[in-house]
């Protein structure tokens, strides 16, 4: 498979790239964190959509050291923003079940923040239904360790898959992130509304913060202010851009 045979090269020649997409805070009108997601830009094949490879990664196990790259290159990129004289911002890193259940995930993260020198605060992961689904009390025992190493936990996509509440009553999560299928016809939809807003309350009595993905209207965020949403992510506010435009992100908020 040709893909599949450009991606394994794509690995050694590092041939990703990461991107950043800031969140919002909408009661402080503040940057309040970025999510980084990554790119591939093939020579041969040109942009792969992140979807198609990363599929494909978590198949064939790629997504081992794709995803160890990701964690290094994420932290890395906080502590040069933090040498660069911006205020430490949290940065977001996604990981997808393999990497989560059969590698010592706990492990690496502990190396990664040694070797770059980051404050575990400045780190969340983003982790789906779909690990926990697999192996719950592994997900449990791993979360606690990585809870108290001083990570910041986030639930992603939430409200898409076999959603169980057990999971957020279980798990030392920080962050829920509404799924942006939710958002989208939040202005027109009463029950996308309604789902929006049970979520807010739901995570929102459980202590964890609220992140609105995929807002792309000034509308959309105004909704969830009213439903009390801490955080909104999307095109609205911005794309994911590189880590050199963090300066003008920081100008066009603050
Ligand atoms: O950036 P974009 O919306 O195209 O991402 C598509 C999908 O790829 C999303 O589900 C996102 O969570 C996932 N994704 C992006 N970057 C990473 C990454 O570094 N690791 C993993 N596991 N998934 C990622
Ligand atoms: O699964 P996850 O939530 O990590 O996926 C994030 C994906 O959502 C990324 O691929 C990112 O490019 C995409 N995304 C970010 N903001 C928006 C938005 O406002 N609208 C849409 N449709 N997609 C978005
Ligand atoms: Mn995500
Ligand atoms: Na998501």
């Amino acid at each position: 498979l040709l893909l599949e045979r450009e991606l394994h090269l794509a690995v050694e020649r590092q041939e990703f790239i990461l991107l950043y997409q800031p969140k919002l805070s909408i009661k402080t009108g503040h940057l309040a964190g970025m999510e980084a997601l990554i790119r591939w830009n093939s020579p041969r094949l040109g942009q792969v959509s992140p979807q198609e490879f990363i599929t494909l990664a978590e198949e064939n196990g790629l997504i081992v050291p794709i995803g160890e790259w990701v964690l290094y290159r994420a932290c890395e990129q906080i502590q040069r923003w933090q040498q660069e004289g911006f205020p430490p911002v949290t940065v977001a890193v996604n990981l997808s079940a393999r990497q989560f259940l059969q590698t010592n995930l706990v492990q690496t993260v502990r190396q990664v923040l040694e070797t770059t020198q980051v404050s575990p605060e400045y780190l969340e992961l983003e982790i789906t239904e779909t690990i926990a689904i697999q192996n719950v009390e592994l997900t449990q025992v791993i979360l606690q360790e990585l809870r108290e190493m001083g990570v910041k936990i986030a639930l992603d996509d939430f409200g898409m898959g076999y959603s169980s509440l057990a999971y957020l009553k279980n798990f030392p999560l920080n962050a829920l992130k509404i799924d942006r299928s939710f958002v989208q016809d939040i202005t027109t939809q009463l029950s996308d509304r309604a789902i929006a807003s049970a979520i807010v309350t739901l995570g929102r009595g459980l202590g964890m913060k609220i992140v609105a993905e995929g807002v792309e209207t000034a509308e959309q965020m105004q909704i969830l202010s009213e439903l009390d949403c801490d955080e909104i992510q999307g095109y609205w506010l911005s794309p994911a851009r590189p880590g050199e435009a963090l300066g003008e992100i920081y100008q066009r908020i603050a």
